[in-house]
């Protein structure tokens, strides 16, 4: 018997490291569902170019998913960024997953939403590309560079005191203003197409709220925050925090290399960790 009527997962960045499959699987055995909607980033082909690790836990991920597909469920998957190869294929279904562009998914009382990735919402300029290539971790690396920088400007007679850090930080402030100009391109963009509301992901901050009579609902991130939004028999829905579940990585992710960055990875990959790690 379903326990819920739909799941809706995104950026779960299979193919990395930081996705967190042991936690994701976890959640898919506490919930049943008719269906499950895959709204972006579910693989991470841009990182994959780098380095792929690819676990057995995120094979066992995919098998579930083929498995729950056979079996029933309907299961859809909208491609985001950075699984945008996927896109030239979308309207063919691959074995029983739907691939589409976008899906229109009418709940159970009757709300039209749709479910879009969002990325092509994202208005990043060069300063948020920054912060995101900044990633959860090098904060006090920051520092520490902080203090070699200040040594080397000493060295060389430099006079005055600039603090990378604080220059993180104010890169923090425009990167939450990243989020509500995001939100609001997105629900400008529903309220043009005439529906009730969007289920989205790209940002990696999961909520649900109305915003100028849209909803907008968005499903976070399996990599950081692992979070998920299901629809309950009534068609309402909820927020589900399995972070909990998550496992603390052995090792510390490992600094992102600025040369290695693709000039379009624009995805604040943790954001709401980098801003956690800066205000606390
Ligand atoms: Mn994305």
């Amino acid at each position: 018997m379903p326990q819920v009527r739909s799941i809706f997962l995104s950026d779960i960045h299979l193919g990395t490291r930081g996705c967190q499959a042991d936690a994701l699987l976890a959640f898919l055995r506490h919930h049943d569902s008719e269906n499950i909607f895959l709204i972006g980033d579910i693989i991470d082909f841009w990182a994959m170019r780098r380095g792929v690790h690819w676990s057995n836990l995120q094979n066992t991920f995919v098998q579930k998913l083929l498995r729950r597909a056979r079996k029933g469920v309907k299961i859809v998957f909208v491609p985001g960024n950075h699984d945008e190869a996927l896109r030239e294929h979308c309207g063919i279904n691959f074995g029983d997953i739907e691939l589409r562009h976008e899906y229109l998914h009418t709940t159970a009382n009757g709300k039209r939403y749709l479910l879009i990735h969002g990325d092509e919402y994202d208005q990043v300029t060069r300063h948020h590309r920054w912060v995101a290539v900044l990633g959860d971790v090098a904060y006090n690396t920051l520092v520490r560079i902080n203090g070699w920088l200040s040594m080397i400007r000493r060295r060389l007679n430099i006079p005055g005191y600039w603090s990378l850090a604080g220059y993180a930080k104010r890169k923090v402030k425009t990167a939450v203003s990243f989020i509500f100009d995001f939100e609001d391109s997105v629900v400008r963009g529903m309220r043009e197409r005439g529906v009730d509301g969007v289920i989205c992901g790209h940002i990696h901050a999961a909520t649900i709220k109305t915003i100028q009579g849209i909803e907008y609902i968005n499903c976070g991130d399996w990599v950081d925050s692992c979070t998920a939004i299901v629809e309950h028999f009534d068609g309402s829905m909820e927020l589900i925090d399995w972070r909990e579940h998550a496992v603390v990585l052995a090792t510390e992710p490992a600094i992102p290399d600025p040369d290695a960055i693709l000039p379009e990875q624009a995805l604040p990959l943790s954001l709401p960790a980098l801003i956690r790690t800066i205000q606390g």
